[in-house]
């Protein structure tokens, strides 16, 4: 950043408390603070700085904290799920973890003196929280079936990877980008179904061919946000892999120097871009690159629609499979997330993948071991073959645990999807994604159905309410949905959605009483 954007009058209050401090300079004041106890710790650096190492305050549970990691490329081991488990387990009913629309997971109920020792052990099995809140760059999401996927171009595991590398300095923090002038997401595609929505990304590498040689087209620009949403548009610009790292981190470098800080709410990346004209944001990346930059390739590959990866898959490697299990809104709770762990090291290799819709893969599974596999305990739970809608389902954390959270989202959004469920016959898939507020974590713009979290008016009283959002397509030819409906109230959902799915998505009443 220049020092006249730092020292400029009209920093936004966010900017000027980072300009004060960086966020990174608590790391060397956890031991500290775990000893004096969280209510004597400065409220900036409670509320705020502390998300800079992934811890999160949490107003609705105070005392109670949330620890978001970072698992690039959604890729984490047995041994490290079995000591993610081991920290959540201690709190017992507190004790939870969420897998999110990144990839990535949460774990709940954590108690603030613990985190020193959280953090060792975190270190100990190669896992970090480092720069995964706040203006830092979010988890790294790429193929969730990298390496194993018979279609795929490009292994992204290796890239995301280095990704985190760069920007966190290998876990541990890196200075040079704890300072963006708002959050920033990067994805990396590598299979022909676009399975890591790369449109809804401030950058995005997609697989594009020129001639024999592989590379990336790059997308730029793609963030939602309460004042506006816009899918990435493209920088023409192609990279073979071995520039993905430098390029990211030119761009994080022209974002981090050159972003508009005065207003918040203007941010995020494409509002750089909307202001210089994507010509001259291009010249300014290439500059920052050091190295002309090559036209975009004149097609990508992302050629078929998005797959959800639930059930057995035949692998790319002869007579292995992987098994995508259906997590239910993403929610693990200590004990499952243990037998994960044992299920991975039983039948597969040890290797667990995480989902942009939140799910959990099991990779690498014998063919002989199938049979055995598919009558594990767990199953019932995270099931091989979810019914429909609740498989198709992804929720936001909402009011349980977020103060922004207008509406309840995932015990509600579970509850809906299996009456519906038990009341229509679905003839396709329909995805019904949950937020519980404009934030859109739950990215509901994505979606077949979206819906958002509002309060309205009803008989006198404020009640829950949602938007209702519809048009997303994922896969080939994204595109956003938008707001077809305001305000429905919760309790009015049920028959809305009924009828919007029976209406526009072919959906048959199981018995003519159900529909009255
Ligand atoms: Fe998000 C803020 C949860 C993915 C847009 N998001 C928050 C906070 C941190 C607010 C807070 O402090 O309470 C939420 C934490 C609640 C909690 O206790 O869990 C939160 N966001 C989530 C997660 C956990 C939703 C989920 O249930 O999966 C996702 C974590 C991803 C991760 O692992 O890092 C999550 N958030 C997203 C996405 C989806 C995505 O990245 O594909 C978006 C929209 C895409 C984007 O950012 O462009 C998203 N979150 C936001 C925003 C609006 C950003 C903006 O530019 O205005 C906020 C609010 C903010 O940053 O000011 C926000
Ligand atoms: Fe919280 Fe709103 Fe994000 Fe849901 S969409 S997690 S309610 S900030």
């Amino acid at each position: 950043m220049s020092t006249s954007d730092r020292t400029s009058p009209k920093l936004n209050k966010f900017e000027k408390f980072k300009a004060q401090k960086d966020g990174l300079a608590v790391k060397d004041e956890l031991e500290e603070f775990a000893r004096l106890g969280w209510e004597a710790i400065d409220e900036t650096d409670l509320t705020q700085r502390l998300k800079w190492l992934g811890i999160f305050f949490r107003p609705v549970t105070p005392g109670k904290f949330m620890l978001r990691l970072r698992l690039a490329n959604g890729v984490l081991s047995s041994e490290q799920m079995r000591v993610l488990a081991s920290i959540v387990q201690r709190y017992g009913n507190d004790g939870s973890a969420d897998i999110t629309t990144r990839q990535n997971l949460q774990l709940r109920g954590l108690r603030f003196e613990d985190f020193p020792d959280i953090f060792e052990k975190l270190h100990r099995v190669g896992l970090t929280s480092m720069q995964s809140g706040m203006d830092n760059v979010r988890n790294i999401t790429g193929s969730p079936v990298a390496g194993i996927d018979e279609a795929e171009f490009i292994d992204t595991r290796p890239l995301c990877q280095a990704l985190q590398d760069a920007i966190t300095h290998f876990g541990e923090g890196n200075a040079e980008f704890t300072n963006l002038p708002r959050k920033f997401n990067i994805a990396v595609a590598g299979s022909p179904d676009n399975s890591v929505h790369a449109e809804i990304n401030d950058i995005a590498f997609v697989p594009a061919f020129k001639g024999e040689t592989f590379g990336f087209n790059l997308l730029v620009g793609g963030f939602f946000s309460a004042k506006r949403c816009e899918a990435a548009v493209p920088l023409n610009a192609w990279v073979e892999p071995q520039h993905v790292v430098p390029l990211s981190c030119a761009i994080l470098r022209v974002y981090r120097d050159r972003g508009l800080r005065s207003n918040r709410q203007k941010a995020r990346l494409m509002w750089l871009i909307d202001e210089w004209g994507i010509e001259k944001f291009r010249d300014a990346v290439e500059t920052e690159f050091g190295e002309t930059l090559a036209e975009a390739a004149p097609q990508d590959e992302i050629a078929w629609e998005k797959r959800d990866h639930i059930g057995l898959h035949p692998q790319k490697q002869p007579g292995l499979f992987y098994a995508g299990l259906h997590v239910p809104v993403g929610r693990l709770q200590a004990n499952q997330m243990f037998e994960l762990a044992r299920l991975a090291e039983v039948y597969g290799s040890g290797d667990i993948r995480l989902t942009v819709e939140q799910n959990a893969i099991i990779t690498d599974i014998e063919d002989a071991k199938l049979e055995a596999f598919r009558s594990e305990p767990l199953l019932d739970s995270f099931s091989l073959t979810p019914k429909p809608l609740v498989r198709e389902l992804v929720s936001c954390t909402g009011a349980q645990f977020c103060n922004f959270a207008l509406v309840e989202t995932k015990q509600r959004a579970l509850a809906l999807a299996k009456e519906l469920t038990d009341e229509l016959q679905l003839s396709q898939p329909v995805r019904i994604h949950w937020t519980g507020c404009p934030n859109s974590c739950g990215q509901p713009q994505v979606a077949d159905i979206g819906l958002m979290g509002t309060k309205t008016r009803k008989d006198g009283k404020t009640v829950e309410a949602v938007d209702i959002y519809m048009g997303g397509k994922v896969g080939k030819d994204a595109r956003l949905g938008t707001r077809v409906m305001k305000a429905v109230p919760c309790d009015e959902l049920k028959t809305v959605l009924r009828n919007v799915l029976i209406e526009q998505f072919g959906a048959k009443a199981e018995s003519v009483g159900v529909l009255d």
